[in-house]
């Protein structure tokens, strides 16, 4: 903006505190927000940018490029910086990305620094066990880089109690268990929430899901081997962090309520395998936590503290995010102190065959369509139903593969369901919408349009699944 006077960051920094006036950039402008930051929806995250660049914040807590945001912040502009500082603040932010692993190129990036991506959908049921290259990434930091010899698992009982380390030999030494669990982002089919109205977060399509066989140690067995008997535990969250920080060191946290992290039939894990390798870089190298059944969002990546507490972890993501509102709650204004932190995950089912949009041939009167159904607390899947003509007739899909596990019981089904259908479709009809809704073992089934329950982060996004196809024979 032309007109406005200029600053350099050495005096930008002097405004850190509402008394000093809050200063801070966005690329090349200054802002006064001092009379935002009571009414900013993150509460007091904005004052980890007083005196400093907004840009590294908005590329991790994604939610803000958007028109409505800079239109907001254009009426607190007060002058400028120069191009080379407004650069030197952007690389310092691309630095922090600089030792990012390599990533497989069929990722489909939704945002690269942090790296966030999903495999292309037409591959994601063609095997029960995801293949790790190939399993969606979601990073909200920069990758930490660690060392085997050189990883440290703190642990921190009840409040007050002494903090113990351990190395991941300490922890290979421990009974070795196996879960196979879906991990799926809450945000995962995002996309489809945007038809309607748009909302906060990266566009996922229905690819952020995966299945894989998680290694490690339970963590009441770990607990036990640190002289914790779980079934005595008084407190009532179990706090997860991990390695990755943001700019002023804070890490990526989570909790799960206590009763189910302790309880040895949740399978909570502390996994240093991944369908039988060592864990990659992207997936928490050396250690990660897996609570099965749960949103994605609570199984922390590369672990460094595990600790006791009464209530839920402050960070970020456990306070200010993964949380479900009302379609007709705006971003601005939202009291996240109120909404309940997402746990366990709603039923959902997709396509991944066909794919929106395309050709399909008839055959025998019949199209073909498979993806994937999954519920979350462990609640098996029990039925898949699909229709081609609106929801008038409905054909049950094969369930062709799932954990033994999942036969006969109401619970304890952490891995996803493959299914597959044979569609009769009229003759001369020549395009379809394609519905697929699964049912769960509490009988439990999906909203039937997204419109219902849109809401403004973009999560739980379970209605039916649908794609247009063209048919031929
Ligand atoms: N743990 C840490 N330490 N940092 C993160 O950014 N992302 C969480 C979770 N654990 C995250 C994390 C989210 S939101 C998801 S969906 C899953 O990890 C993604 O796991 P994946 O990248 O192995 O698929
Ligand atoms: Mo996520």
């Amino acid at each position: 903006s032309p007109g406005l006077p200029s600053y350099t960051m050495d005096q930008i920094r002097e405004h850190d505190s509402s008394e000093k006036r809050i200063w801070m950039t966005y690329r090349q402008g200054v802002y006064d927000v001092t009379d935002f930051v009571n009414r900013h929806p993150g509460g007091d995250n904005i004052m980890l940018a007083a005196g400093g660049a907004t840009d590294p914040f908005w590329n991790l807590y994604a939610i803000h490029k958007e028109p409505h945001v800079l239109k907001i912040l254009a009426k607190y502009r007060i002058g400028n910086i120069s191009e080379e500082e407004a650069k030197s603040q952007v690389e310092g932010m691309e630095d922090a990305y600089s030792n990012e692993p390599k990533r497989h190129p069929s990722l489909k990036p939704a945002s690269k620094t942090p790296f966030n991506a999903e495999p292309p959908m037409e591959i994601l049921a063609d095997s029960f066990i995801t293949p790790n290259d190939l399993f969606y990434v979601r990073n909200h930091l920069p990758v930490p880089d660690i060392k085997e010899d050189e990883y440290e698992l703190e642990f921190e009982g009840e409040p007050g109690s002494k903090t113990i380390t351990l190395s991941l030999s300490d922890l290979k030494k421990l009974p070795k268990t196996t879960v196979t669990a879906v991990l799926q982002c809450a945000g995962n089919r995002r996309g489809e929430l945007i038809e309607i109205k748009p909302v906060r977060g990266l566009v996922w399509n229905a690819g952020a899901i995966g299945n894989a066989r998680w290694t490690g140690v339970r963590l009441t067995d770990f607990l036990k081997s640190v002289g914790v008997d779980p079934a005595k535990v008084k407190a009532t969250q179990i706090q997860f962090d991990g390695y990755d920080t943001d700019p002023t060191g804070k890490t990526y946290g989570a909790s799960v309520p206590a009763d189910k992290a302790l309880d040895p039939k949740s399978e909570v894990i502390l996994a240093y395998e991944m369908n039988d390798e060592p864990l990659s870089r992207d997936h928490g190298f050396p250690v990660r936590v897996i609570v099965p059944g749960v949103v994605a969002a609570r199984s922390v990546k590369w672990l460094n503290r595990i600790s006791f507490s009464d209530e839920e972890s402050w960070s970020f993501w456990q306070r200010q995010d993964y949380k479900g509102f009302s379609p007709s709650q705006e971003a601005e204004g939202a009291d996240f102190s109120k909404a309940m932190s997402i746990q366990e995950m709603p039923v959902t089912s997709a396509f991944t065959y066909p794919k929106n949009g395309s050709k399909v041939r008839v055959k025998n009167g019949k199209i073909s369509a498979k993806g994937y159904a999954w519920s979350g607390g462990g609640r098996p899947i029990i039925r898949v139903d699909i229709s081609a003509d609106g929801g008038k007739t409905w054909y049950v899909a094969n369930m062709d593969k799932r954990e033994p596990k999942c036969e006969g019981t109401y619970s304890f089904c952490w891995s996803w369901t493959l299914w597959s259908a044979e569609i009769p479709t009229p003759k001369g009809v020549h395009e379809a919408e394609l519905m697929v809704k699964a049912i769960d073992a509490s009988y439990n089934s999906q909203p039937d349009t997204t419109a219902n329950i849109w809401n403004f982060r973009g999560v739980l996004s379970n209605a039916y699944h649908r794609v247009v196809v063209k048919m031929f024979t």
